[in-house]
């Protein structure tokens, strides 16, 4: 039998994004609560929300400078238990996001860590220079460095992210015992879990030097290894075990034996954990480097997750990924139908489903012109890089808008009106100019929408045991289409799914169940973007 948060479908809140109750141009907890109704007529269970701690916003929040307080540009702790409350009235679980690989720098415990003497030191990796230079070669997530100087002591801090987010120290057992602490003041008012950020680099063994890489020179030291395996369980043993919640983790370049250890129950460290394997259908290790989309290799990294893991985190989307719709899709004439075709695979799967906020609408990337249009610190450093190395102008604003984290982070599109419907005030990154056609309003009163087809698919899954614990068997790949069933008890579902503009022949025919092309018997033909089940 499934345990609930198996059985639940997870719709994840970009707060800066959602939706603005005062009109500053930045989303707000107000702004989330007024949508409670909107996520529960969706059909989803849990919202996972991105950080809303008190943060200087160097990372949109993933810099928290208090984990106990919230950040005054969304809001006020009291807005934040009505959030919880009012999301109980209706059913709704709230997750939140656990960022302790890193603090802001502006965090109590890292200003006061810059005075040598202080006890607070050894929270975080302050070092020696090495004849003058940085204390090792190791790479950064957000391209460029990873130490910092520090005039006061003269030492170097590591942070594997911005400047701005300084790595915490696991080695200390007082950063465990804070950390503990943080989950329980959470747990204790309510919420459902936590979302885990890179919850698999925290553990750093070493500090040498790493093995020239193409990227993320070091991650050698501290990927995946048996002590953050013992922190996680250290977690689960001291706080996460005597609550009904659950966790997920972002966890990076695992392969699917590190994430069975990771999930593994006998273990008790996660519930589940996202992979990063399924990105590289298009994008190489360095992911801003993009390959064009290949569907075969895609669709073998989802089976072999699918046949290898027991219970996965599935989805298409999230705060720092392009559109799926975009990505995947590139006829603007089949958004709908792709989009659609998306959902059908999202929620066919093994796994528990995750919905980023606009997925639901078929949101498209940015579609921005000028690079002052981009806010994220991730792409302004890549592009300051890039221009460094002399990389032509063209294939930088290129790889700007295939790939940066602001394709996902516009404004959630609520109508066709000013600024979508987001803010009353100027929004603080520009709104999608396609927001006049997809809209949430728009798609409430068509029938035929990608929103209502999204509903569709939840209710099917939630009253389908088949699809929510059925096992997954790969029936047929190629370089178009994938084919595979879910048996339950003797019930089979198949599932078919045409990632082109192309008609295809798979060899499976039966009755309908649910297509994005509608009808009562499938043939055996693929439609263009065409998913379906069959019974
Ligand atoms: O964007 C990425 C993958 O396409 C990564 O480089 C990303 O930074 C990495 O997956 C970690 O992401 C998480 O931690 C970051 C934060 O910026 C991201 O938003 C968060 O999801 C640092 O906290």
């Amino acid at each position: 039998m499934n345990e609930w948060w198996q059985n639940a479908v997870v719709y994840q809140i970009y707060p800066l994004s959602f939706k603005d109750s005062d009109g500053n141009g930045k989303g707000d907890i107000p702004g989330i609560i007024s949508k409670l109704d909107y996520i529960k007529e969706l059909g989803a269970d849990v919202i996972w929300l991105s950080p809303v701690y008190a943060s200087p916003m160097d990372d949109n929040g993933y810099d928290i400078s208090d984990y106990r307080a919230i950040n005054p540009l969304f809001g006020t702790m009291d807005d934040m238990d009505r959030l919880i409350a009012e999301a109980k009235a209706r059913g709704l679980k709230i997750m939140m996001d656990l960022v302790i690989n890193h603090t802001s720098d502006e965090h109590e415990w890292f200003v006061k860590s810059r005075d040598k003497n202080s006890p607070y030191r050894d929270y975080y990796f302050w070092r020696e220079g090495k004849g003058g230079k940085e204390p090792n070669n190791w790479g950064g997530f957000f391209g460029g460095k990873v130490w910092e100087k520090d005039e006061r002591s003269g030492e170097y801090y590591l942070h594997l992210f911005s400047e701005k987010q300084p790595d915490l120290n696991y080695k200390n057992p007082k950063v465990l015992e804070e950390i503990e602490n943080i989950m329980r003041f959470w747990l204790d008012k309510g919420i459902a879990g936590f979302r885990c950020d890179v919850i698999n680099i925290i553990w750093k063994k070493t500090l040498q030097n790493g093995k020239p890489a193409m990227a993320l020179c070091g991650s050698e030291h501290y990927l995946t290894n048996e002590g953050t395996h013992n922190i996680l369980h250290a977690l689960h043993e001291d706080v996460l075990k005597n609550y009904d919640c659950f966790t997920v983790g972002e966890t990076v370049f695992v392969d699917t034996a590190q994430a069975n250890e990771l999930t593994s129950a006998q273990r008790g460290e996660l519930s589940m954990v996202f992979q990063f394997e399924q990105q590289n259908a298009d994008q190489v290790f360095v992911k801003w480097f993009r390959k064009k989309f290949k569907p075969k290799q895609f669709f073998e990294t989802i089976a072999k997750w699918q046949t290898e893991v027991p219970w996965n985190a599935n989805y298409l989307e999230n705060h720092d990924q392009p559109r799926s719709v975009s990505r995947y899709c590139s006829d603007e004439s089949y958004r709908d139908m792709c989009a659609k075709m998306l959902a059908v695979m999202l929620f066919t799967l093994r796994g528990t489903p995750y919905i980023y906020q606009g997925e639901e609408l078929g949101m498209r990337n940015f579609d921005f012109t000028l690079m002052d249009d981009i806010r994220d610190v991730e792409s302004e450093n890549i592009y300051a890089l890039a221009k460094k190395l002399h990389i032509p102008e063209g294939y930088r604003k290129r790889m700007i808008r295939e790939v940066s984290r602001d394709n996902a982070r516009t404004p959630m599109q609520w109508n066709g009106r000013r600024n979508a419907g987001f803010s009353e005030g100027e929004a603080w990154i520009k709104v999608n100019g396609n927001h006049t056609t997809i809209n949430a309003e728009a798609e409430l009163s068509d029938e035929n929408s990608v929103l209502n087809f999204y509903k569709e698919m939840i209710a099917l899954r939630k009253t389908s045991p088949v699809l929510r614990e059925g096992s997954f068997r790969k029936i047929h790949i190629s370089n178009t289409a994938f084919v595979y069933e879910r048996e339950l008890d003797g019930e089979k579902l198949m599932v078919a799914l045409n990632f082109s503009g192309k008609t295809v022949k798979v060899n499976v025919t039966g009755e309908t169940v649910i297509s994005n092309y509608g009808g009562k018997k499938f043939d055996g033909e693929l439609k263009p973007w065409q998913g379906v089940i069959i019974k």
